[in-house]
């Protein structure tokens, strides 16, 4: 598939401001710092079309984006610590009521390649599975680590989260490594073979 358009819609911070569409919604979810916002730069083909920070814990809110054929959704990130326990219920809430709620034709979820999976990304695969929503992994930052050690750590990280070593995906916003893989996994996705 082909990313013609990508352009920023809106933020929203609480629920009752989902934003409402007919098009497919494909949902970008991972930890504070993972690579989200790289990851969506990577496949609109744009360097500050998501904003990237070395801050991490700044996307407090959801942020969609028209992709065209789809829209993509940018969602809070979890697991950031220096901040109010407050505040992280208050994201918690928007993130869970929003994997409860809308309607996700896939929902790529990211973790750091480099790291054991942390009990929030444990959590969200749960979610996941108790909400029925069709997800696949992508394991961000490949660049980091040399190419023989990446198959290893793909092993490592499915085993910990108990899914199908088909079911990640290693990519790298600095190379564009995984960047096709997972444009044709959103393509599927939103175009279902009919049976
Ligand atoms: N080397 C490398 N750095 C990355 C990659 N993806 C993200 N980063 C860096 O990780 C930091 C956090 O990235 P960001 O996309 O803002 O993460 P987010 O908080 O999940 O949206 C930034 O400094 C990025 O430049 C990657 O694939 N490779
Ligand atoms: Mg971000």
């Amino acid at each position: 598939m082909n990313v013609t358009k990508a352009e920023f819609i809106t933020s929203v911070a609480s629920s009752d401001k989902f934003y409402k569409t007919d098009k497919p919604i494909i949902a970008v979810a991972g930890k504070s710092n993972v690579g989200k916002s790289s990851l969506i730069n990577m496949l609109a083909n744009r360097k500050k079309l998501a904003k990237t920070s070395v801050t991490p814990g700044r996307t407090r809110l959801i942020n969609y984006f028209d992709f065209g054929d789809f829209v993509l959704a940018d969602l809070p990130g979890y697991g950031y610590a220096k901040v109010s326990k407050e505040e992280k219920k208050k994201w918690a809430n928007l993130l869970e009521t929003f994997l409860a709620k809308e309607k996700i034709t896939l929902l790529i979820s990211l973790v750091d390649i480099r790291h054991k999976p942390t009990e929030d990304d444990k959590m969200m695969i749960n979610y996941l599975y108790h909400y029925q929503i069709p997800f696949v992994l992508v394991a961000t930052k490949a660049d980091k680590l040399g190419k023989t050690k990446i198959k290893p750590a793909l092993k490592d990280i499915t085993t910990e989260l108990r899914v199908g070593i088909d079911d990640i995906t290693a990519s790298s916003s600095e190379t564009g490594l995984g960047k096709d893989k997972i444009l044709s996994l959103i393509e599927t996705a939103i175009n279902p073979i009919e049976e």
